[in-house]
């Protein structure tokens, strides 16, 4: 049954995903190991392929919209069981930049990989990342840029953050088109990664 929801979940078919993790539910298979097994191993597999190229954009948004159909059936018996998410991360594209679908493919991969975010949506102010971590406990700060003009405004969130004190316990990681590992190394962020993909399994390395 595990299987079948992560084939389903690679394929996108959001409804057979909640039959199938509602039945996984009734046959008393617990929450966590339906998370683990199903869905996050079905959203690995797509992210694998996403990153090979052998899956594009729109192939990972409906597997991520499948897995969002399971995750919340799920979300309730996680709650109740008292599972705790991997990590916390929040999320944005920097201020003065209103693209978000590689922020929101980030966001999803991350979810996928059992990390919670909070998504501050686009035109992000670097103090709103810095408030955020330190009011909502983030181990991760997620900042997307796709404009060259607006890329620079990262520094200004590793700088907050230090400023606040809060650098010790709080990731930063950067990424986007423009954004190289050489501008996230000249502001002092903590990663650059290239792909959603690997943006998640270096957020799970920082959690873990
Ligand atoms: Co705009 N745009 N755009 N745009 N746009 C680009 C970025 C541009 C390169 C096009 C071009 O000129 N060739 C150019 C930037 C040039 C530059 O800065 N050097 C540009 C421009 C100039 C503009 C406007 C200024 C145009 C204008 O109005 N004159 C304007 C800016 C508005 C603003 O933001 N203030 C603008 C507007 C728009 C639209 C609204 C029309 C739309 C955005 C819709 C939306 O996002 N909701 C749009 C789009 C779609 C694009 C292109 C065509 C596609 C961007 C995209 O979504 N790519 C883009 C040209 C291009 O890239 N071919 C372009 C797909 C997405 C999956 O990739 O976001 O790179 P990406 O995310 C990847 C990785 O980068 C990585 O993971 C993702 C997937 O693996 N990643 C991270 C992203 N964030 C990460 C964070 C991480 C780690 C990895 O860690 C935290």
């Amino acid at each position: 049954m595990l299987s079948q929801i992560s084939e389903q979940i690679q394929k996108g078919k959001a409804k057979a995903v909640k039959q199938l993790v509602q039945e996984a539910i009734d046959a008393g298979i617990p929450a966590q190991q339906i998370l683990e097994e199903g869905l996050i191993a079905g959203m690995n597999v797509i992210g694998e392929k996403f990153r090979n190229s052998e899956v594009f954009v729109p192939e990972v948004l409906v597997a991520a919209r499948a897995m969002n159909m399971g995750a919340a059936l799920l979300k309730p018996l996680l709650a109740a069981d008292g599972v705790k998410a991997h990590g916390r991360a929040c999320i944005g594209t920097i201020q003065g930049d209103l693209h978000d679908i590689g922020k929101n493919l980030v966001k999803m991969m991350l979810e996928g990989k059992g990390i919670e975010v909070i998504d501050l949506g686009t035109d992000v102010a670097p103090e709103t990342f810095v408030k955020t971590a330190i009011e909502q406990d983030c181990q991760i700060i997620c900042c997307s840029a796709l404009l060259t003009t607006t890329m620079p405004l990262m520094a200004d969130v590793v700088k907050l953050a230090e400023e606040a004190g809060i650098r010790g316990k709080v990731k930063i990681m950067v990424g986007g088109a423009p954004v190289t590992a050489e501008f996230a190394a000249s502001i002092g962020a903590d990663a650059y990664t290239d792909d959603a993909a690997s943006a998640a399994d270096q957020a799970v390395a920082f959690c873990s």
